[in-house]
């Protein structure tokens, strides 16, 4: 593995954020009392600072909320005083979304973490925000179910953040992303206006359906405080493989061909030798069989998923060897060759984070000629590709000089663009990429998305800096 260029010095640092007046303050300690007004620079500077350490910014203070009535007290606070808010779950983002580049207030969800009993009669649960993924996870699983939303950063992102960014993670291939389990949510508007539907009917044709609408908004159309959300029955078993190939061709193709024969595939993931070699490098993993390329694939079912497996690979040219697991312990082994790529890549320094979708037909010309195509622009450039094959969705993760950086994110924008993909798959745009926001949506649409947000929050008080580009 290539040492990463050393100066990756391109970071985006805020301006040193701006104070509050003293009786701005008193008023949010008002609201929400006083050890839930944060101002001290411990406290603030990691809040400020993105996952990823590529945005750095300062945010005036920080709210914790209880409630949903002092969500709406703190929002109307900001319409008063002219007050930028941002709301900020997990911090576990990767597009600066929740980074308060601009000084702005930050909203923490943190306390609005209630949870109600699990709803076996219509498979749904009702939690706060704050809540995090593997808490609902497990809070499913111990009423018998599933919540079929999950990545790595489950243990630290929170219901909330998935909501604002449409999380999509490794089992959208089966089951859809955030928005396929939203019934319903809480959310207080940038009016100050509540709205409140966690009756969680899943037919519900009465008119526009807002909670759709909310999720993936980036937070700027409302703090969403509450949600609904659907669970599924947990499968008798699972079987997890990670299969090798000689190329990322045939891994491609293989996966593409398993997607159109099984109903049973769960999660159908891509990985190089490279990713994988720096993974077992940087935490001391154990080479798993050698090949070019990796699809760990999961199977779920009632029954014969070894058979189901044991076919899906037969049938399959380019296979150089394969691991099998049942075992949550062994499954949780291979699954790590995964989604440790994104912590092993960080540890190089932060890169360029692209998030894409691609027509089927175009990720294999695209995986071929990304690497050299950016190394066109900086030879000393590194691009890690991996990411859900079967969502036509693949992470490219690029290290490179400062000055490249913004002509490698110019050129594979349009490399994407110009194959008919999208710049964002499931991460959101954030500030990373609202410059290029233009690539795939239309002037109009972008007219109309800017309306939208104007009716939901006339005053601009809701991330502001975030998701659609400047005026
Ligand atoms: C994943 O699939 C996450 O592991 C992070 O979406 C991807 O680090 C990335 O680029
Ligand atoms: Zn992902």
């Amino acid at each position: 593995v290539r040492a990463p260029p050393s100066n990756v010095a391109w970071r985006t640092v805020s301006d040193p954020g701006r104070r509050l007046p003293a009786d701005a303050l008193d008023e949010l300690r008002a609201i929400v009392g006083d050890d839930h007004v944060l101002v001290d620079a411990e406290r603030l500077v990691p809040m400020s600072t993105d996952w990823t350490g590529r945005f750095v910014g300062r945010a005036a203070a920080a709210v914790r909320p209880a409630s949903t009535g002092e969500v709406a007290a703190v929002v109307g606070w900001a319409r008063r005083r002219g007050a930028a808010l941002m709301t900020q779950g997990g911090n576990t983002g990767l597009v600066g979304g929740a980074t308060p580049l601009h000084g702005e207030v930050l909203v923490s969800t943190s306390r609005l973490n209630s949870v109600t009993v699990v709803d076996m009669a219509s498979m749904q649960v009702t939690v706060g925000a704050g809540v995090t993924i593997e808490a609902v996870q497990q809070h499913a699983e111990r009423a018998g179910l599933r919540y079929p939303i999950d990545f790595a950063a489950r243990a630290t992102a929170t219901v909330g953040g998935s909501i604002a960014t449409n999380a999509g993670g490794v089992n959208f291939v089966r089951f859809g992303g955030t928005r396929e389990q939203l019934l319903g949510v809480e959310a207080v508007l940038g009016t100050g206006e509540v709205i409140n539907d966690l009756r969680g009917l899943r037919k519900d044709n009465t008119g526009f359906h807002l909670a759709s609408l909310l999720c993936g908004s980036e937070g700027t159309l409302a703090v969403v405080t509450g949600a609904t959300l659907r669970l599924v029955p947990r499968p008798a078993a699972v079987l997890t493989a990670l299969v090798g190939f000689d190329s990322a061709h045939s891994a491609i193709a293989a996966g593409h061909l398993w997607v159109a024969r099984s109903t049973r595939i769960e999660a159908l993931e891509l990985m190089r030798a490279d990713g994988v070699g720096l993974v077992c490098e940087q935490f001391a993993l154990p080479t798993p069989l050698r090949a070019a390329a990796y699809l760990l694939v999961e199977v779920a079912g009632e029954r014969d998923l070894d058979e189901e497996l044991h076919e899906l690979v037969e049938c399959t040219d380019g296979v150089t060897g394969s691991a099998v697991a049942a075992d949550e312990s062994a499954r949780r082994r291979l699954w790590r060759y995964r989604e440790d790529h994104t912590l092993a890549i960080n540890r190089l320094g932060p890169p360029l984070k692209f998030d894409i979708t691609l027509p089927g037909a175009e990720m294999q010309p695209f995986v071929d000629s990304i690497a050299s195509q950016v190394r066109g622009v900086d030879d000393e450039a590194n691009t890690w590709i991996f990411g859900h094959l079967g969502d036509g969705n693949l992470h490219v993760n690029v290290h490179a000089t400062t000055d490249a950086a913004g002509r490698i994110e110019s050129l594979v924008f349009t490399e994407v663009s110009r194959r008919g993909g999208s710049i964002s798959a499931e991460h959101g745009i954030g500030v990373a990429k609202r410059a290029f926001l233009h690539l795939r949506r239309s002037p109009a649409e972008l007219a109309w998305m800017g309306r939208v947000r104007a009716a939901f929050d006339p005053d601009g008080v809701l991330n502001p800096h975030v998701l659609l580009p400047h005026e």
